[in-house]
Parts: structure tokens; sequence; C-alpha cells
């Protein structure tokens, strides 16, 4: 043992000697670890800070394509490691060359995209793979360049040319790299390692009810800027619409450079200065057309500092809430909402392009909404842009969903990391009206103090916009209160078996004078705490779905009669808040498998029913201002198995996977066009 393993590390040496000669071009060390057949740790920095905007408005080289992937469950391909991190050339050089984490030999994948969707049998893979490229590129002096990331998942680390430059840790947000002192003309090294592995201190943690798509799921690209450049900027109307702020951030220009905002169809043009920091503040008087899902306008907003221009569109509007109202321009306004993922219809897997996302914004069009929950997630950079397009007001969301390790500083730091790079790439999206900083998180106080720390930092970075958060109920409290209801809605029921009505007589005398009387109304009242902190509460409910499986048992009744009275039942519901504040629905829903008509779960006819009964609550609910109900499309998730209905999608889609509407898409629709989808008369409070 003793001989074999000193004769292993004689190697590991040598092979040290090797990575370290600068003629091999390879500047990784191996790790100090003793053991050999560890996975080095490598020390790789963070992205930049700033997330670097209007990369479309820039001269850039896409690097969308064909990659080389390797697929990678041990985790040891890692430059440094004894398997992966050995190859200094691509391809051998000769045919006494032992390479095994060979690329060109590799499969293909097609980036942007996810790797699951794109290999059978990496649908369910939850780990390491490696993608590799060359790329290949002029270097233009003065110029600098950056490697720019529409988002991965979860984990990545950059490798150019062998020397690791950069860990994003969280998906679904933008990330780039400024490569310059690194990029060679002519071939460049690209190596990039992708885990989509989520564990307890993650954000969002290994259990979601979506796909963890892993891989490069979104546009990479080398961006040119110049030496002294504008990392991002924010355009917002003010509170009386009477005028414009702008704030440009910069990189490289000395305290007092001269930078310049223009409007051109306003005939507003401003110069200023940047301060010590880069940056550069401007309040800009203009009474712009206003944008509005009616009238969607939108601006072209020009950006100068140095010899750098870039060009965004920007919509001008405003929303606050003012008392139980929420006013969009001033004027009250109705969410007519749909929730979605970011999911194509009639292809699986991420949604990566402006197309993508048109076709999916389209069918909640399609369904006269005018408002879209992007959930659960931050979305590419195209889903805000055609929101802005098309006038659809949006809720952004990040993954604080369910479990999240409260405690841990380093998962608030993630956390933050993913709020921080959606607000300042979408701040100046006039779609974007909701930042969403948690669903369903049950309540803690450590749950509280560490989405108070997020919120704070939210307000000071954007005053824009309204926060929310899906709230829970208090399910135990309110599942007995509704079991009393069921109990009264089927004493004299014919619905109920006589065995079954005996069991109502008995919880009603049980119950005594808090029995309530039959047609009586159910006031639920959602009183988180963390309603106290935003702007807008919002509550997630599953009443004619999920309820009726726990209540059934409970009651010693049929799953079906608890079904059959509940529909009844939720016309007498009011839901209310104990906020003076606005109340959205943000979730409620039924599965069912398109085509399947009929009695029971699953068929176009339950959902269209829960749809119904949902609707009759929400409209007797005065305090509910908006509605996105769960949702627009059926989606792939890990945890619905269910074979020949499931199949591993969660079917409360109001339309499938490839756009076939359900009866309930058409139930929502003539809702949606009837009285109570029509901006509401203001909601005073009590
Ligand atoms: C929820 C979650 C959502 C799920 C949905 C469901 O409450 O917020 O992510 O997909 O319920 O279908 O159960």
């Amino acid at each position: 043992m003793q001989s074999s393993s000193t004769g292993f590390i004689g190697l590991l040496t040598a092979v040290t000697v090797l990575l370290l000669c600068p003629t091999h071009g390879l500047a990784a060390e191996p790790a100090d670890d003793e053991n050999p057949f560890n996975t080095p740790e490598l020390q790789v920095p963070p992205p930049d800070e700033a997330v670097l905007n209007f990369v479309d408005s820039r001269t850039i080289q896409s690097l969308n394509g064909t990659w080389n992937l390797i697929v990678d469950p041990m985790d040891m391909g890692a430059p440094g490691s004894i398997f992966g991190g050995w190859a200094t050339t691509r391809t051998p050089v000769d045919e006494w060359q032992l390479l095994e984490y060979s690329y060109p030999v590799a499969r293909k994948v097609q980036v942007p995209g996810d790797f699951n969707t794109q290999f059978d049998d990496l649908f369910f893979y939850r780990d390491s793979v490696w993608y590799q490229r060359s790329v290949n590129t002029a270097i233009k002096p003065g110029s600098r360049y950056h490697l720019w990331f529409g988002g991965a998942n979860y984990t990545t680390t950059v490798f150019l040319n062998g020397v690791p430059l950069g860990r994003q840790v969280g998906g679904y947000v933008p990330f780039a790299i400024d490569v310059t002192e690194h990029l060679r003309p002519g071939a460049n090294d690209l190596v990039i390692n992708v885990n989509n592995r989520l564990g307890e201190h993650s954000v969002p943690t290994q259990r979601t009810d979506w796909w963890p798509y892993g891989g490069l799921t979104r546009d990479v690209m080398l961006v040119e800027t110049p030496q002294a450049f504008i990392v991002n900027a924010k355009a917002t109307l003010s509170r009386d619409r009477e005028s414009i702020h702008v704030a440009l951030y910069t990189r490289g220009l000395a305290a007092g450079s001269p930078v310049a905002v223009a409007i051109p169809e306003l005939a507003v043009e401003q110069q200023g200065q940047v301060d010590a920091e880069g940056r550069a503040v401007f309040q800009i008087s203009a009474v712009p057309e206003l944008w509005s899902p009616a009238s969607p306008r939108l601006y072209d907003v020009r950006y100068r500092a140095g010899d750098d221009v870039v060009v965004d569109r920007v919509g001008f509007r405003t929303i606050e809430t003012r008392g139980q109202s929420v006013l969009l321009n001033g004027e009250p306004i109705r969410f007519r909402g749909i929730s979605t993922h970011e999911e194509p219809i009639g292809r699986d897997g991420a949604a990566h392009s402006h197309a993508d996302m048109e076709r999916l914004f389209g069918e909640a069009k399609a369904l006269g909404a005018n408002f879209v929950r992007a959930a659960h997630y931050p979305y590419s950079r195209h889903a805000a842009r055609v929101a802005d397009e098309m006038g659809l007001l949006l809720w952004a969301e990040v993954p604080i969903y369910w479990n999240i390790a409260w405690q841990n500083p380093d998962t608030l730091a993630v956390a933050r990391d993913q709020l921080e790079r959606l607000v300042t790439r979408d701040w100046s999206r006039a779609s974007v009206v909701i930042w969403s900083v948690a669903n369903e998180t049950p309540y803690s106080p450590a749950r509280m103090r560490f989405l108070e720390q997020l919120i704070d930092g939210l307000r000071s970075a954007d005053d824009s916009r309204l926060i929310s958060a899906a709230l829970l109920g208090d399910t135990r409290r309110e599942l007995s209160a509704v079991a009393l209801h069921l109990a009264a809605y089927g004493v004299d029921n014919p619905e109920a078996t006589a065995r079954e009505r005996a069991i109502f007589a008995a919880v009603l005398e049980r119950a005594g004078e808090a029995a309530p009387a039959i047609g009586s109304r159910f006031d639920l009242v959602i009183d988180d705490p963390l309603g106290a902190l935003v702007d807008i509460v919002s509550y997630n409910q599953y009443f004619g779905w999920y309820y009726a499986r726990g209540l059934a048992p409970a009651l010693g009744v049929s799953e079906r009669t608890v079904r059959k009275l509940m529909l009844s039942f939720m016309g007498h519901i009011r839901i209310s808040s104990a906020f003076d504040k606005p109340l959205h629905i943000s979730e409620f829903g039924a599965g069912a498998k398109a085509g399947r008509r009929g009695e029971g779960v699953w068929t176009e006819d339950y959902q269209a029913d829960v749809y119904r009964a949902q609707l009759t609550m929400l409209a007797n609910s005065p305090q509910v201002v908006g509605m996105t109900p769960w949702i627009l499309k059926d989606f792939r998730a890990m945890l619905r198995p269910l074979g020949g209905v499931q199949d591993y999608r969660n079917r409360k889609g109001l339309v499938d996977e490839n756009g076939r509407r359900k009866q309930a898409f058409f139930v929502l629709r003539d809702f949606y066009a009837g009285p109570w989808g029509s901006n509401r008369p203001e909601v005073e409070s009590d």
C-alpha cells in the first residue's frame, strides 16, 4: 500500500511541475491536499459585482451555439484534479498521450439550453457537467472584454485558458467577468463547469415544484466596451409624473468626467458629471406619454459616458397603493393575472429567447390578462422586455421558496445577490410593478429577520415598485373552521351518504354554539406578520384542490363528498387580510389532464368547476384587487410522478405543454371579460 501510494504521489509531483510550467499555459495549481483522489478546492473569485446591462445595444460576439459537454457525476474534471485536470491539450498530441476528459470527442450540447431536456439520460441529472468551446477573437487595443452570461444554473465556474476567473453561485440571474487581461488574440479555450445540485443551504433548496434545469440555460456572449464604460443605468418616472429620475453607473471614468442622457422623442438632453464612485444622477423635467397595458408606449433613452453610448427602450409609469387599492398612473387597477413558469409552449425545457416569451405571454394576453406572475425565480432579460412591449404588468420573484436556511449568512448572501441582480437588471422596465421576496415560507422569527433585511435593501435600491410575498395561511386553524362549515353543508345534503350525514351531525353537535349555520359567511383573515413589511399582501390558497385531501380522512367521509360540499361552500368564503393594504391572490388552481372529461380529479370539468367556485369566492372578497391563478401552462416537476396523468408534469395549467386549451381557460377568460375585470372603483379602507 505504502509504496504504491508513494509512487502515486511521486507521479502527482511530476505532474505538478508540469502544470506549473508556463510553456504549458496552465496557471491553475493543484491543491495542497495530500489525497490525490480528492477534487481540489479551487479558490475562485466571484464574478463582477454589478450587472453589466444593455448588452443588446453593444458590440458582442455571441457564444451561443454548439459546445462540447462532459458529464461528470464524480466531479473530477477540474484543473488540478488527477483525472480531468491533467490535460494541457484538447486533443492528444499523439497516440501516446493519455487523455480521458477530452472535449472534441465529447457529446455536443446547444447553448443556450438546459442539458436535462437535450439528452434522455440527463433528464433527472442534478450534478456537475463541463462545457467547452474555443473562442476566436481579435482584440482591439483600448477595448475591454467581458464574458457575459444571461444565467446558468446553479453553481458556475468559468475557466479561460486554464485560469479559473469567476464563480457565480445561484441560477437565473445575469453575471459578467471582465476577462480583458486573460483574453488572447486568436483562439482561447473556454471551459465552464456548471453544477445544478441544490442543497439545504442553497436558494432555492433541493425541493421545488419545478424542474431545476441545469447548464448554460441562457445566452452567453463576449461583450466589448471601451476602457471607461457604462455598467448600468436606471430611468423611472417621479411620483408626480412630471419628471424622470436617471441614475448612471460607470466604471473607469475619473470623478468629474462628463456624461449625458437624452430622450430624443421628448426633446430632452442633459449633461452631468460622474462622482468619485462613477455615478451621475439626473432629475429631468418631462411629461412623457404614460406606459400602461392599454398603451405600452416606450421611448429610446440614450446614455453617453466618455466614448461609450448605450440605448435603452423605456416606458414611464407610476405604481403605488392607497389604502386597499393599487393605482397605476394614479388610477385604480385590478390585476387580471396568471402565473407562469419560464417554460416555452410546445417545447420541453427552459425558455430562453424573446420568441419563447412572446408565445408564452401571448397566451396570457389571449386569456384577457393584464398581469403575469413570473414565478418562482428571475426570468431571462427577454421576459420583462416582451412584457414592456406587449403591455403586461409583471410580478418578478426570487426563489426563496418553502424552506430556506434562514440562519445561514451564506444563504442570505446568495438570496441578496439574486435579488440585486434581478432588480438592477430590470429596474427600468415599466412592466415590472412587483418584486416578490418569498413564496410560502412558514412563519419563524429567523424567517422574519432574513426577509426584513432583504426588504430593507430592496427599498433602498428601488422605490418605484411595490414589494410583496406570497403568503401561506394558518392552514390548521383555517381547516378546522372549514370542517365545521362543511359539516353544516353536509348534514342534510343528498351528496353525502347517510353515514356521512350522521358524522356531520355529530361534528356540529360537538361544536355546540360554534356550529355555523348553512350558508353563513366564513371570513378567512390573513395575518402573517410578514404582511406588515410588504406593500401588497399576497396569498396562495387551494380551496377545491388540496384541502379536500386532508379534510376527508380527518372527518371520516369520502373525498368526493368533501369536494362536492366544498364547491358550494366556497361561494360563502370571504378572504381578507388583517392589514389595511391591497390583497392579491397569488395562487389557486386544480390539476387536469387536457382532453380528460367527466367526473373526478384530473378532469377538465372538475378543474373548471374549481375555477368557477374560486372566482365566485374572490369576487365576493372586496379586498382582493388581483389574482394570478396557478398556472398558465402545464410544467415539468419532479414532484409529480403520477403515471398516465402527470408523468412528471404539474397539470394545473390552463393549457397543456403544447398549448391545448382546457375548459378552465375559457372560464377565466370570461370572468376577466366581465364586470370584475374592469378597473375597479377604489376600495376605501374600513
Ligand atoms: C404552490 C406552490 C407552487 C406549486 C403549487 C402546486 O403552492 O407555490 O410552486 O407548484 O402550489 O401546484 O402545488
